[in-house]
């Protein structure tokens, strides 16, 4: 069985004018499914492992045979990180905000609302290169805020992803060229809160 790219929730055009529709159908019908494609090529050549989850290939990136622990962790990751990704966000809305028990984790962890939102920005823009910038639950429950090179996954700490956001350039280079700054500060608006993690 290969793993398939899945198909987004919305249209193309669906998180304007936050994340323009050419840079929205690049990412998935290129960058995203190329991820899908390396990683079913990859583990051709290790077929017990084709077929199980990819969860589960991540989780124990360590057990993988060494003939295919990079491709998954790259691919896999990859493919896996924007499978959540676009499941992680909607069409604008203004004051857009969490509710219920994440809200109340996320002010009893930080502080308050702005100040994740600082913590997670400030993780963003320090970043150097490609990654990925992470809010997660650690196995006690507790929530923090992490920063991943490439497309490593959460997963491979043993984390749960909450909330992720894509800083490598290919997500925001065609409307926002380096200013990652406004990329992350409009991707607020577009986040799905009712994401269930
Ligand atoms: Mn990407």
């Amino acid at each position: 069985m290969n793993y398939e790219l899945p198909k987004l929730p919305y249209a193309y055009d669906a998180l304007e004018p936050v994340i323009d529709a050419r840079t929205m159908e690049l990412h998935h019908s290129k960058h995203h499914a190329t991820y899908v494609a390396k990683l079913n090529e990859a583990l051709t050549k290790e077929p017990a492992w084709q077929g199980k989850p990819l969860e589960e290939l991540l989780l124990n990136l360590d057990t993988l045979p060494p003939s295919i622990r990079m491709a998954v962790r790259n691919h896999g990751g990859g493919h896996h990180n924007h499978s959540l990704f676009w499941t992680m966000m909607r069409a604008a809305r203004e004051n857009n905000a969490p509710e219920g028990a994440l809200a109340e984790a996320i002010t009893k962890t930080f502080g308050s609302f702005d100040a994740f939102k600082e913590e997670f920005t400030k993780n963003a823009l320090g970043l150097f290169g490609s990654g990925w910038v992470w809010l997660v639950k650690d196995v006690a429950g507790e929530l923090k805020i992490i920063a991943n090179a490439n497309q490593d996954s959460p997963l491979m700490q043993k984390l749960v992803p909450v909330l992720g956001l894509d800083v490598w350039e290919h997500a925001y280079y065609l409307n926002y060229q380096n200013r990652r700054a406004d990329y992350v500060a409009a991707w607020w608006s577009v986040v799905n809160w009712d994401y269930d993690a």
